[in-house]
């Protein structure tokens, strides 16, 4: 008879990756394929270093930046969290031929951008300073063009130039509570600023952020799988806490769990960051089963059933390979 205590545990759902990472690897992966190694990525493809160590096995080496790569005749590859316009420039002046995994949602808002610039109004992004998907959506128009926003404090300091030609845009990863509060003070200061449909805020981190609101309240404690730089898991982390659940940890393997912390716990949470692979989940799971008896439960809040494209030269039927990868192909 088992001797091991009760455990409840509910595993949120959707949760783990989402569309735009399972993109993005692919592209690493096929690339290595198609390719061969070594193909270069430029930054952390995804915020998770078991992916990042996984693709690097097999012939992946990560760079922060263009200049760190001394060859001209391998593939580099931009991260998920997209680039400024100065890279891509600076990877054709090298001659490198490149792969875009950034995520079609946040390329749309690099779009935004543009064509808020082209309609001469001045652009507010909120978002997180020195995330590198806010410095490549910044660096898609010229320095000083666009403004971040952090806190409702940013707001209330605002000095626009012209109050009636301002447009707002997002980062993709952010707590949807939060940012409805800045939008909000935005738009009492600003009545006239010109608004997305709806937000930047991706479909993936709304998702995972609805389904830990749902589930953290029925939970004495609850377990994020993903990176501290991932900005989509820090903020389920905070969604917990705010909804309710006294302790929240984000924590990237099994091993840095104190499993002994749990004891006495009668229901514990369970969710992953859009950057967090499965498998990083089951390792969890494992490490509790080892030491409880496991009630499992899973609470979905909605189902993804969203699949982006992938760039053209990594299309299997295409046949409109540019000279220099095609020189790469049969390298
Ligand atoms: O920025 C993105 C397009 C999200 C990519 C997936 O998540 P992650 O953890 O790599 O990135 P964030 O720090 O932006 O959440
Ligand atoms: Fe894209 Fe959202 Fe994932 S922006 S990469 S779908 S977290």
């Amino acid at each position: 008879m088992s001797e091991r205590p009760k455990l409840n545990v509910i595993l949120c759902a959707p949760r783990g990756f989402c569309a735009g990472v399972d993109r993005a690897i692919q592209i690493v992966e096929l690339a290595l394929q198609r390719y061969g190694a070594p193909v270069y990525v430029r930054h952390e493809i995804v915020h998770n270093r078991f992916v990042v160590a996984s693709l690097e096995k097999r012939g992946a080496i990560f760079v922060e930046e263009l200049e760190e790569i001394e060859v001209e005749d391998r593939p580099v590859i931009f991260s998920a969290h997209g680039v400024p316009k100065e890279v891509k420039s600076d990877a054709v002046a090298r001659n490198f031929f490149y792969l875009d995994a950034t995520c079609p949602l946040v390329s749309k808002v690099h779009k935004e951008a543009e064509l808020h610039y082209r309609r001469g109004r001045d652009i507010l992004l909120i978002g997180h300073k020195g995330h590198p998907e806010v410095v490549g959506t910044m660096g898609q128009l010229p320095e000083g063009v666009v403004t971040l926003i952090e806190t409702v404090g940013d707001v209330m300091r605002l000095e626009p130039r012209d109050e009636n030609n301002l447009a707002w845009i997002s980062q993709t990863t952010l707590s949807v509570d939060d940012t409805r509060d800045i939008v909000a003070a935005l738009k009492d200061r600003f009545p006239n600023i010109v608004s997305p449909h709806k937000d930047d805020i991706c479909y993936a981190t709304t998702n995972r952020q609805e389904a830990v609101k749902h589930v953290a309240p029925d939970c004495d404690a609850m377990i994020i799988v993903g990176a501290p730089n991932s900005s989509n898991s820090q903020r389920l982390r905070e969604v917990a806490l705010r909804a309710g659940c006294k302790r929240a940890n984000l924590i990237q393997r099994a091993a840095e769990i104190d499993i002994s912390t749990y004891r006495g716990i009668d229901t514990i949470g369970i969710t992953a960051g859009a950057s967090a692979p499965e498998t990083l989940v089951e390792e969890v799971l494992e490490a509790f089963s080892e030491h409880f008896e496991l009630s499992l439960e899973t609470v979905r809040l909605a189902e993804e059933t969203i699949s982006f494209p992938l760039p053209r030269p990594l299309r299997d039927s295409d046949v409109s390979a540019t000279p220099a990868e095609k020189a790469l192909a049969t390298s």
